[in-house]
């Protein structure tokens, strides 16, 4: 588990794992651009493809640039091991295909990011996986939901898009309590380990989309999973080596462990900015409703602060007058872009139900709750003032 503990979240974010002299001094580690490893004898590479001897061998399962960032991810997850991927649909996917087989089932909530849904929906299904979509805020349907043959019990929180909140360690007792071999899989990227630390909390393995906050900067696209050793080794070895392929590369995970150096500190000022945004939007005559845990009459704010030390920096809101309106706004944004993904510097504004979510067919997204005229904001690191300036801007055409 942790050694380091004693040191503060950014400080092991800065350095653990990594020792310059060992390096000729250089600050920041090197990157190995490599796809294999050289072997001393035919006895060494065999040792090394049989487990016996540690060491990397080729870069599909294994490069020392992603093992630092591995190291370090699975500590700030104070988990005890971590796979690094080539996004974060990779992560999931290889760690799905790692725990299931023909006949197994998932309990998923209702809402998950749109490429998550339908890889559950149409691709498990396809293979003979049975999923079944639930509220997990309702934690006796979570209970109901829970058969002989369910192996994995799947959500993220908050949710994206419409920001509902898990309560991770009553569903993970839950769930053990129904089967100790369940594995609970909590997909932690829209807080983060900065925020929320979901294997304390009892869940068995954290997923993220490292494209997001963790990279930061949105100039990549990667992924992660951690958790025991025991199951993180099965997913090397087995569900992306094996099935998926889905390797990150040597500078990619260069760049996130970049990202994480700043990861505290811009997880701070994106929760700053965000809690004041909904707060004032909140005020606003066009507006109908704001989804956000920081504010006191979210219906989550209580549990959000038990779980998470900050409320996060994603938002979600409807206009009065649905989806018209969230088109007129949306498309009078100056500064802020009109983009999908979350997590930089700039702030992002989406539409779900045509963009991230549109893997739903309208059908599903009224079932699983997800409104037509819903609007996100990834909240940047900007001046809230230009942030706030911008949004007043384009609501005032609504
Ligand atoms: C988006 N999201 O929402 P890769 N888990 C969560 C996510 O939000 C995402 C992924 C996994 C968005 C992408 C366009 C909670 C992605 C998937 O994109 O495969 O790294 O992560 O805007």
């Amino acid at each position: 588990m942790n050694k380091n503990k004693s040191q503060s979240f950014s400080t092991r974010a800065i350095h653990l794992g990594y020792n310059a002299a060992e390096n000729e001094g250089a600050l920041n580690p090197p990157v190995y651009m490599t796809s294999t490893f050289c072997f001393d004898s035919v006895e060494q590479g065999a040792a090394r493809f049989a487990g016996e001897e540690s060491g990397h061998f080729y870069s599909r399962i294994s490069n020392p640039t992603q093992e630092l960032l591995e190291v370090r991810l699975a500590d700030l997850e104070e988990g005890e091991a971590c796979l690094a991927t080539a996004s974060g649909i990779g992560a999931i996917t290889a760690t799905m295909w790692t725990l299931l087989a023909q006949g197994d089932k998932v309990v998923a909530d209702k809402t998950l990011y749109g490429c998550t849904f339908a890889y559950l929906q149409h691709g498990l299904k396809k293979f003979g996986v049975e999923v079944e979509f639930v509220d997990c805020t309702d934690i006796v349907a979570v209970k109901a939901a829970l058969t002989k043959n369910t192996r994995v019990v799947y959500f993220e929180s908050p949710v994206n898009p419409n920001m509902r909140v898990m309560d991770i360690a009553a569903i993970s007792q839950l769930a053990h309590d129904y089967n100790p071999e369940i594995k609970v899989i909590v997909d932690n990227t829209y807080c983060t380990p900065a925020l929320q630390r979901p294997l304390t909390l009892g869940a068995d393995l954290v997923v993220h989309s490292a494209t997001k906050y963790l990279g930061g900067h949105g100039d990549l696209i990667a992924g992660a999973v951690v958790g025991s050793k025991a199951v993180i080794d099965q997913v090397r070895v087995f569900g992306l080596k094996d099935m998926t392929g889905a390797v990150i590369a040597p500078l990619t995970a260069f760049l996130i462990l970049r990202g994480l150096k700043t990861l505290e500190l811009r997880m701070e000022r994106h929760c700053k900015n965000a809690t004041e945004l909904a707060q004032r939007i909140q005020q606003h005559t066009a507006v109908e409703s704001v989804y956000y845990p920081g504010l006191k009459d979210n219906p989550f704010h209580v549990l959000a602060k038990a779980q998470m030390s900050d409320s996060g920096g994603m938002i979600a809101f409807e206009l009065k007058g649905g989806y018209q309106s969230a088109v007129i706004f949306m498309n009078k944004l100056e500064m802020i872009k009109r983009a999908v993904s979350l997590g930089d510097a700039e702030t992002l504004c989406q539409h779900p139900a045509s963009m991230t979510h549109a893997t739903y067919t309208p059908e599903e997204r009224a079932k699983h709750g997800i409104s037509e005229g819903l609007v996100r904001i990834s909240v940047g690191l900007e001046s809230i003032e230009d942030i706030f300036a911008d949004v007043s801007q384009a609501l005032q055409h609504v």
